[in-house]
């Protein structure tokens, strides 16, 4: 369609205005391909430094109140590439909630997770269900559940939130209402999801089938030691070694549109470069090790984030004597269940 002729382009240009009176066009000399032969995205790679994002936090911590919107005090990990968002389907915000604060109780149709990287002593509510929160945890807000945040803690706490807004966005599916209290009632006792489906291996026999995820809590503690078992596991020669958080009852990824890892780049591990479609966002639990994206090095220490654009060939490497871990949140659930996914390696 792009080798359009002068004498052609002339004529569907004089066709334009007459087509457009009935909402109709032809293509355009000058109008983008509707093909690329692959994906083209807007969205770029990015490398945040926990050196620049600790200031800021700080700053905002003082600066900005718990206002409209939620109310939540968040930095968002803006994409360059795009108008709004961290990749062109989900939101990656860093949420300050300082002690004392109430993040009143609301809920959506994006779902959302948090995975937290600094303090405790915040109790979030999903249903009714409360969880403290520490670091390292994944807490998960299911589409349309209700959820707010206490800080009960003495210091400020600090975590990712994770939205899948953009995709909700392109589906025209925003749906947001506030609960008319500040808070949920609590009416069920804590960590129960995860009482009864934490362990992964056992379930209470009378459990009705869940159509979603009943599980609303990964402790940090349980995704460390079952990481370290499966150290002993051949390594993935991409990502050494690599969990998925799972929806225990059925072995699906534990949201339906995000799903979420956590791996360990073990020290001198030099992995294979490989792409795919669908975007991701890094945290750097700990540890030090170098990630390049086409032709860029990221070279990231604890605290980083790094979000890759889909189909950017890419690799990790850890030339330290330290182990380094890494959590990362994707959308490659949403574009498995689309059959979009696709993925190559460099031999
Ligand atoms: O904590 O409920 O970063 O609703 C963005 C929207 C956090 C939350 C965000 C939200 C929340
Ligand atoms: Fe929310």
């Amino acid at each position: 369609m792009d080798n359009i002729s002068e004498e052609s382009a002339a004529r569907r240009r004089e066709l334009k205005e007459h087509l457009a009176r009935f909402n109709c066009r032809v293509h355009q000399a000058g109008d983008p391909p509707f093909f690329t032969r692959e994906p083209k995205p807007d969205m770029q790679s990015v490398h945040w430094r926990w050196s620049d994002l600790q200031p800021l936090l700080e700053r905002i911590g003082h600066e900005v109140d718990l206002a409209a919107a939620g109310p939540r005090r968040t930095l968002r990990l803006h994409n360059p590439g795009l108008a709004v968002g961290t990749t062109h389907t989900f939101w990656g915000s860093i949420q300050v909630i300082l002690p004392g604060e109430v993040a009143t109780a609301h809920r959506h149709s994006a779902s959302a997770l948090r995975f937290i990287m600094k303090g405790q002593g915040a109790w979030t509510t999903v249903e009714g269900e409360c969880y403290p929160m520490a670091e390292g945890d994944l807490v998960l807000t299911p589409a349309w559940t209700w959820h707010d945040h206490v800080h009960k803690g003495d210091e400020p706490m600090v975590w990712l939130d994770v939205l899948d807004i953009s995709l909700m966005k392109s589906m025209e599916a925003t749906f947001f209402e506030p609960y008319a209290g500040d808070v949920q009632p609590v009416h069920t006792l804590p960590d129960s999801s995860w009482r009864a489906f934490g362990s992964g291996l056992m379930r209470p026999p009378g459990a009705k089938p869940a159509t979603v995820n009943p599980l609303l809590a990964y402790p940090f503690g349980m995704a460390e030691t079952a990481l370290n078992a499966a150290a002993g596991l051949p390594a993935d020669p991409c990502d050494d070694v690599i969990l998925e958080y799972q929806n225990p009852t059925d072995g699906s990824p534990a949201m339906r549109t995000l799903g979420m890892q956590l791996q360990l780049l073990r020290a001198g591990f030099n992995g294979q470069r490989r792409r795919h479609t669908g975007s991701k966002l890094y945290y750097v639990v700990r540890g030090q090790g170098v990630t390049t994206v086409e032709q860029e090095r990221y070279e990231w220490s604890q605290g980083d984030f790094m979000v890759i654009a889909p189909w950017a060939w890419h690799q990790h490497q850890n030339n330290t004597s330290q182990d380094a871990m890494l959590w990362q949140v994707n959308d490659l659930p949403t574009l498995k269940l689309l059959h979009y996914f696709r993925e190559e390696f460099q031999p």
